[in-house]
């Protein structure tokens, strides 16, 4: 990149905002996993839409490749940059406003935090509908160019469904603004939920307007335990369908609870030891125990129980889900495999994608959990090289096989490129190449993730 291009950009940012130096650069350049490391150009950190825009601006005519990066904690190689491109954070565009408490929405720039949007949403009286393990770290924008999920889905939506305004600077370095916030807003194309889940490729979120849900304030969580795959995934039906006050419901297996218990230290749950776990939590206005002891009871393959109601006891057994992320990622860096498979399948492909995994990679070890109620399972591989995708292309072929989704929640980025097409017709993805075509057409943002010219593995 040419000194004077880098001058021009420190000339938008101010130079304290442009980054060069590589210790600097450093926490920019690699994933959360530790699996994706990149060799950025520099990092460039715009103070507010107009300094994203005259930045987009600039780097079209220069054709320079942009990746917008938020919180960095994504899990697919699509916020780090793995071609040597200019990192473009929008960590400096945080901040709250324009609460409307009787509507239920907010304004939030796209560095925000969904942390930092859940304590204004509460204390404007209500709650935001996306929870996360990286809460604290993950933004907004982050969250919207993935249609981030989490642990509220099965009761709120993903992310998409949170979005009522948007605004973005296109590839065309256009600005778009639609922040009006009306629930019903039938005017033509819906360019936010387009955006959203389109991963940085089409246009760069600096603003959202995100609608809020009541606040559900009582809560009950348990861990059941139980002797199969199966006859866990059968009562995680019979919650959704009895348990109107159902908002999390997560699975997670013997190995996986074993090994958050060895690392965090925690004694485990129960006494015994059990095939597969769901964590369920009822959240509402009022008291929903008496509720979900009622739908408990009728379950009759639980093996255990573990409940909590208040906060300290509540965050004990949520760790035993939660931890698994940061366990695994002490053995090595993991292949995070997010998928989604239809009900009838999903208990099936639990027990079987192990020594499917095995066969592929005898030191492949296999971790399984996920949001059963949605369901997605978070396949998790250690002990494989990163760049060895033998594993991921037999368990991507499996999951197509088995009609499901190579992406659940955390997008395509750059891990799952080349079997995009196994989900997507020839048609659909000529449809996605014009519109990034359209909307991006010097083709600089985040060129590597989603619809690369990559090679498919097979
Ligand atoms: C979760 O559900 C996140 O905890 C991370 O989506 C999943 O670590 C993973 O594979
Ligand atoms: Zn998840």
């Amino acid at each position: 990149m040419s000194t004077r291009l880098l001058q021009q950009l420190g000339e938008i940012v101010g130079s304290d905002d442009l980054v060069v130096e590589p210790e600097v650069m450093a926490s920019y350049a690699i994933d959360w996993t530790g699996r994706f490391r990149g060799h950025p150009r520099a990092v460039v950190r715009p103070g507010d839409g107009h300094e994203v825009a005259a930045v987009v601006a600039l780097c079209k005519e220069a054709g320079v490749a942009l990746v917008p990066q938020g919180g960095n904690t994504g899990l697919v190689g699509g916020g780090v940059p793995l071609a040597g491109e200019v990192v473009l954070s929008l960590r400096r565009l945080a901040g709250v406003s324009d609460v409307d408490p009787l509507a239920g929405q907010l304004s939030v720039g796209a560095g925000t935090t969904v942390a930092a949007v859940q304590a204004a949403a509460a204390a404007a009286g209500w709650a935001y509908g996306i929870d996360l393990g990286s809460r604290d770290s993950a933004t907004i924008g982050g969250t919207v160019a993935t249609n981030a999920g989490g642990l509220q889905v099965l009761r709120h939506g993903p992310t998409r469904a949170q979005l009522v305004g948007f605004e973005a600077v296109l590839g065309t370095s256009d600005t778009v603004s639609h922040m009006g916030g009306l629930t019903k807003d039938n005017t033509g194309y819906d360019l936010g939920g387009l955006l959203c889940g389109s991963e940085g490729t089409l246009g760069v979120l600096t603003a959202a307007r995100l609608r809020l849900v009541p606040a559900s304030p009582e809560r009950v969580t348990a861990i059941l335990a139980f002797s199969s795959t199966a006859a866990a995934v059968d009562a995680a039906s019979l919650l959704r369908r009895s348990l109107p006050e159902l908002q999390s419901l997560e699975l997670f297996l013997h190995s996986g609870l074993d090994l958050v218990c060895r690392v965090t230290g925690a004694a485990g749950p129960f006494e015994a030891e059990h095939w597969a776990y769901l964590l369920a939590e009822a959240a509402a206005q009022h008291d929903p125990t008496p509720a979900m002891a009622a739908v408990l009871d009728s379950i009759a393959a639980v093996e255990d129980v573990a409940v909590a109601t208040d906060t300290a006891q509540r965050a004990r057994l949520w760790r035993y889900r939660e931890g698994h992320t940061e366990a695994i990622n002490t053995l090595s860096p993991p292949h995070k495999l997010d998928v989604t498979l239809p009900a009838p399948v999903l208990a099936a492909f639990i027990d079987q994608v192990p020594d499917i995994v095995r066969t592929a990679d005898p030191n492949a070890v296999t971790w399984l959990f996920g949001h059963v109620g949605d369901g997605n399972v978070h396949v998790n591989v250690t002990g494989v090289h990163p760049d060895d995708l033998t594993v991921d292309d037999r368990v991507m072929h499996y999951v197509a096989e088995l009609g499901g989704s190579i992406s659940s929640e955390h997008g395509i980025g750059t891990a799952k490129r080349p079997w995009l097409h196994l989900n997507r017709s020839e048609a659909e993805l000529t449809a996605f190449r014009r519109l990034k075509s359209a909307l991006d057409p010097a083709g600089i943002l985040n060129p590597n993730v989603l619809l690369s010219p990559r090679p498919r593995a097979r």
